[in-house]
């Protein structure tokens, strides 16, 4: 029998890839997107077949994580053998200017999935993935981060986090539930959300490259991150559900570098030498080739609290589970900017026969 799964956050970077991911394993499967007035669904275009086909598995419902009548029905009628919530408001700078949203979506729209499963009476056919974080340990209290390690959430999208982090442990624990955390340390890919650091930076570095941009505003460089690919950490999710039990695992690389780092790699691989100059808010990004300052520090990117350092330690994940990061930090960097100088090589095509393209910065 083939299975059934579904995905909140189908239209998002892991939602893309853990989709194709999935039907390529011979699922069948449901995502969950949000009505918006626009196509929310580029992401996922390529796996999209029209509903009058044949052998059609893969389908899309609309829905929201605030909206528990709504989840409840496309549960009812899915009756999925596997759920992987993925969708949240992911951002996390973001969520101290939405902080009350943030955790109806983020905290209590995690609750809405586990208490539908138990109101349907899934709770022994259906197992669910929550997509936990590395940011829960924030402020950190022992570095390599481990499943052990204490944690110390630093924003409004940590805190929510934290709270389906514990609903899910206490489903599993109070209800029987095959219920998991994956605490997924920063993974990237070339559909990373624009608006994350590392996009930004190799969207940045095609476009200053092509001249369709001049400079690129940042904040805090000395931030410190695991980064891996999200290729790699969606098949980690599946490998978390396929288990003879349930448990929580740390997904990560096992290597940190700094924003400042991924700035200098980025625009290396865009063909251009980064050298800094100056301290503090003064400091500067400069061409050493042309001499332009193109990298500028701009406090309103700075947060309220911030995560100095994620390190995350894979032991139990390699142990247990099998899985283990297959991308470098190089390479990851070198698909991104790849990818990034195609887009811009589009939009300068576009924009020099006279279309609008998008100068969207944030
Ligand atoms: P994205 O921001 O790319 O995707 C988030 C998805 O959630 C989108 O499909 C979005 O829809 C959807 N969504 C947002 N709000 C709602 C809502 N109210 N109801 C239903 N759907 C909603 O995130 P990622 O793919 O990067 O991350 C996936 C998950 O993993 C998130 O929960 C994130 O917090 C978590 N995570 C991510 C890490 C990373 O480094 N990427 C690391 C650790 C955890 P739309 O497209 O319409 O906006
Ligand atoms: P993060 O990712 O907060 O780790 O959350 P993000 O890329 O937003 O920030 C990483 C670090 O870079 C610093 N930074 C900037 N960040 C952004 N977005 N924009 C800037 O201009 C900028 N300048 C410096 C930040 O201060 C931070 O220290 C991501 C999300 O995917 C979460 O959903 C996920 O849970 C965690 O990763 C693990």
């Amino acid at each position: 029998m083939q299975k059934i799964a579904l995905i909140t956050g189908i239209t998002g970077q892991d939602g893309a890839y853990l989709a194709e991911f999935l039907l390529n394993k011979g699922y069948y499967v449901h995502g969950i997107k949000r009505r918006s007035s626009q196509f929310n669904t580029d992401r996922i275009d390529h796996l999209y077949r029209d509903i009058h086909e044949t052998d059609i598995r893969f389908f899309l419902h609309y829905g929201d994580l605030t909206d528990s009548t709504n989840l409840i029905r496309i549960i009812q009628q899915v009756q999925p053998d596997e759920i992987y919530n993925l969708a949240a408001q992911s951002h996390v700078q973001v969520s101290f200017e939405t902080p009350e949203y943030t955790a109806n979506v983020d905290a209590v729209g995690t609750l809405r999935l586990l208490e539908a499963i138990r109101i349907i009476g899934l709770t022994t056919k259906t197992r669910i993935y929550q997509a936990s974080t590395s940011e829960l340990f924030g402020k950190v209290q022992e570095t390599p981060q481990k499943e052990t390690t204490p944690f110390y959430p630093r924003s409004p999208y940590a805190a929510a986090k934290i709270y389906a982090y514990w609903i899910t442990v206490n489903y599993r624990e109070a209800y029987g539930i095959y219920a998991c955390n994956g605490i997924l340390f920063n993974h990237e890919s070339p559909i990373r959300g624009e608006t994350f650091v590392t996009r930004k930076i190799t969207r940045a570095a095609a476009r200053i490259k092509l001249g369709l941009q001049e400079s690129l505003y940042l904040g805090n460089l000395d931030a410190k991150r695991d980064w891996g690919y999200a290729g790699d950490y969606v098949k980690a999710m599946w490998m978390i559900l396929q288990q003879e039990q349930p448990d929580d695992y740390v997904i990560a690389t096992g290597e940190t570098h700094s924003v400042r780092e991924f700035v200098g790699l980025a625009f290396r691989n865009a063909g251009i030498d980064i050298v800094w100059r100056g301290s503090g808010l003064e400091e500067k990004g400069i061409d050493a080739a042309s001499g332009t300052e193109i990298v500028h520090i701009d406090p309103h990117y700075f947060r309220p609290t911030e995560v100095d350092l994620l390190l995350g330690d894979p032991t139990k994940a390699r142990e247990k589970l099998g899985w283990q990061s297959e991308t470098s930090f190089e390479k990851l960097v070198n698909m991104m900017v790849t990818a990034d100088i195609e887009n811009a090589e589009r939009d300068l095509l576009c924009k020099k026969n006279g279309f609008r393209v998008s100068n969207w910065i944030e």
